[in-house]
């Protein structure tokens, strides 16, 4: 081939993979297993969005917590080391209470009030986020959260001493008030922290009940549904900003469809899943109106501790929230 023939021809391969030069390999790491329903819509996202780009982006996803711990995502996205990742929502608290405020017992407890919560919340976390060189792409809730215990629970008293599972400082200061002893553990250690003995009793939903198998290690499910947290995927700014138009509309397009797939499936698990845990031997409880009353109480002071040293932002959620 001599020197103009090759020149012809690498610019005809040039043309050819016109969308292969700007291809993008993202890898995407979530804390739950493959098993949760999750996992199962952000692969249903990456899926789409192969195809909606013939291939241009890329996404691997490496569930489970297999390429960053949970609490490494978010900065594993903003230092770029990773260009998308989900996280538990809440677990931001600490930096701005705007962001635990789905994890606050009895404020937004079912889903229409959780649809509520996070239209008010979504602007405001953006804001905040960017800050981090981050962008929300969509969030999805978990089924109400109820109580999983060896014995049957009656009243907030039974919970005293007990070694309590905790994802994040909410749940920590709920524990802690309920009188139980609370210890960090995610969502993929579950089964192996009670079989060594290190904790004894939880509060997550039906969805995390089932896919650690709750039933071969604890006996009650009270769904005592006090709140419903979301699980959030971000990418890096920079990284999005830097894209082709279409594709970024490729993204945002896709993103949409994945909350809204997201919301539905979380819906259907609920029952689903809970059907799941009885068949499978657990015993579920309805929660008895003194428990209610008494776990009520706990939200209404963590609500009143929140109030008192909250950030403006956050109070600006709470007040929209309560508006509507
Ligand atoms: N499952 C996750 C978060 C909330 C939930 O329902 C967990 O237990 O870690």
């Amino acid at each position: 081939m001599n020197k103009f023939t090759g020149a012809i021809m690498s610019a005809a391969v040039a043309t050819l993979f016109a969308t292969g030069a700007q291809a993008q390999s993202w890898d995407m790491p979530t804390p739950y297993s493959d098993a949760v329903f999750h996992t199962a819509n952000i692969s249903q996202f990456a899926d789409d969005l192969r195809a909606s780009t013939n291939g241009a982006l890329d996404i691997t996803v490496h569930s489970a917590g297999s390429l960053f711990k949970h609490p490494d995502i978010k900065n594993a996205v903003r230092s770029r080391q990773v260009q998308i990742g989900e996280f538990f929502l809440s677990r931001l608290s600490n930096e701005d209470a705007a962001f635990g405020l789905d994890s606050l017992p009895f404020l937004a407890a079912s889903y229409d009030e959780a649809e509520r919560l996070w239209a008010a919340q979504k602007p405001v976390i953006t804001e905040l986020l960017a800050e981090q060189n981050l962008m929300p792409l969509f969030a999805v809730p978990w089924p109400a959260q109820g109580l999983y215990t060896n014995s049957e629970i009656k009243s907030v008293a039974d919970l005293s001493g007990l070694k309590f599972r905790a994802y994040n400082a909410a749940l920590e200061s709920f524990a802690t008030l309920a009188g139980a002893s609370p210890t960090q553990v995610e969502a993929p250690d579950i089964p192996q922290a009670f079989a060594t003995g290190q904790v004894e009793a939880m509060i997550t939903s039906p969805s995390t009940g089932v896919s650690s198998k709750a039933w071969d290690f604890l006996s009650y499910y009270t769904p005592i549904n006090a709140w419903v947290p979301k699980n959030i995927v971000v990418v890096n700014k920079q990284v999005f900003d830097a894209l082709d138009a279409d594709i970024q509309a490729a993204i945002l397009e896709a993103a949409a469809t994945a909350e809204t797939r997201g919301w539905e499936m979380s819906r259907a698990e609920a029952s689903a899943k809970t059907a799941t845990m009885a068949e499978n031997g657990i015993n579920v409880v309805e929660p008895s109106p003194e428990l209610i009353a008494g776990l009520k109480e706990i939200g209404a002071q963590m609500l009143a501790d929140l109030e008192a040293n909250a950030s403006d932002e956050a109070k600006a959620i709470i007040a929209a929230y309560n508006a509507n």
